[in-house]
C-alpha cells in the first residue's frame, strides 16, 4: 500500500521529555500495575528518539518534569495543527502540571490556544488525518473538550468528529493513521464504522495495543512488541520500523504518546 498524499509540510521537529523518576507512580486505568524498569525504559526512549532523528526530525526535548510521573507522554499536553497548537486540559488532574513545560517549547512555533475548564482532553485522543480530526469520548475527554477543539480547528478549515472509545484508554490507542486514507484499527476499541471514508485496516486479534503506530511520511514507527501487526502492514507494503516500546507500555503508553510532531 503506497499513499502518496500527505498533509500540509514535511515533519521537521518531535517535541519529546525525559523520562520522570516516578514513573512508578504513572495514572494506570486499564492495565495492571507491575513493575516497569526506568533504565530500560530510558533506553527504549532514547532510541524512540533515535528513530525519529534517522527519519530527519530534529529531537527537542522540552524541560523535564520530574515531578509528574506521566510526563514523558507529551502527546497529551497539546494538539499541533499546521496553523495552531491547542494545548490541553488533560482529563488526570495529576497530569495538568505537566502542560505549562510544553506550551513554552512549543512557543514561537505555533500560534497558541487553550482548552478552557471546566472542559478536559487528552491530545491521545486527537486522530488528524489531512482536515480531519477525530476525537475520542473517552474516560478523559468529555463533550465540552471536544466542542472547544472542534471550534478552534473549524476556524482553520479542519472538519471534527466526535468518536466513542471503548476499552481503552485514548481513541488513539483504538486507531491510528498509515496514509491520508487509511487507518489501523482495533475494531474492539472504536466501532470503525464512524470512521467513513477511510480504508480500515484491522491489528491481529492477539495484539490488542497494536493499533498505536506513528507515521512520520511514508514511515510507520510500530512498537517491536506486535510482530504479527507489523507482518500484516509489511506484506500490504507498509514501510514500518519497529522499535522496542514494552517498558512505556506498562504505563499504558504507546509510540504516538511520546513525541509531539511540528
Ligand atoms: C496516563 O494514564 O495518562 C498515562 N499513564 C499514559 C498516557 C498515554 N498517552 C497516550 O496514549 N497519548
Amino acid at each position: 500500500m503506497r499513499d502518496s498524499t500527505r498533509r500540509g509540510p514535511e515533519p521537521r521537529l518531535a517535541l519529546t521529555r525525559e523520562i520522570s523518576t516516578r514513573l512508578a507512580e504513572c495514572e494506570l486505568t486499564h492495565l495492571e500495575r507491575r513493575p516497569i524498569d526506568l533504565e530500560l525504559a530510558r533506553a527504549q526512549h532514547r532510541g524512540y528518539e533515535e528513530a525519529l532523528r534517522s527519519f530527519g526530525l530534529e529531537v527537542v526535548r522540552v524541560d523535564p518534569a520530574p515531578e509528574h510521573p506521566d510526563s514523558v507522554f507529551v502527546e497529551d499536553t497539546a494538539v499541533v495543527l499546521d496553523e495552531i497548537a491547542v494545548l490541553t486540559r488533560p482529563g488526570a488532574a495529576s497530569r495538568r502540571g505537566e502542560v505549562e513545560g510544553v506550551a513554552q517549547a512549543l512557543d514561537g512555533r505555533r500560534p497558541l490556544a487553550r482548552i478552557e475548564p471546566p472542559a478536559t482532553l487528552d491530545g491521545g485522543d486527537v486522530l488528524v488525518v489531512g482536515r480531519r480530526v477525530f476525537v475520542g469520548r473517552s474516560e478523559r475527554t468529555d463533550a465540552h473538550g471536544i466542542a472547544q477543539l472542534a471550534e478552534l480547528a473549524e476556524r482553520h478549515g479542519y472538519t471534527t468528529k466526535a468518536v466513542q472509545v471503548k476499552g481503552c484508554l485514548h481513541l488513539k490507542s483504538a486507531v491510528t493513521s498509515l496514509g491520508e486514507r487509511t487507518l489501523l484499527a482495533n475494531p474492539d476499541w472504536v466501532d470503525t464504522r464512524e470512521l467513513e471514508g477511510f480504508e480500515i485496516v484491522e491489528i491481529d486479534p492477539g495484539e490488542p495495543a497494536a493499533a498505536n503506530v506513528l507515521r512520520l511520511g511514508q514511515n510507520v514507527i510500530v512498537p517491536a512488541e506486535h510482530p504479527r501487526t507489523a507482518s500484516r502492514l509489511a506484506a500490504r507494503g507498509v514501510s514500518i520500523h519497529p522499535v522496542p516500546a514494552g517498558e512505556l507500555a506498562k504505563a499504558e503508553g504507546g509510540v504516538t504518546c511520546c513525541s509531539l510532531i511540528l
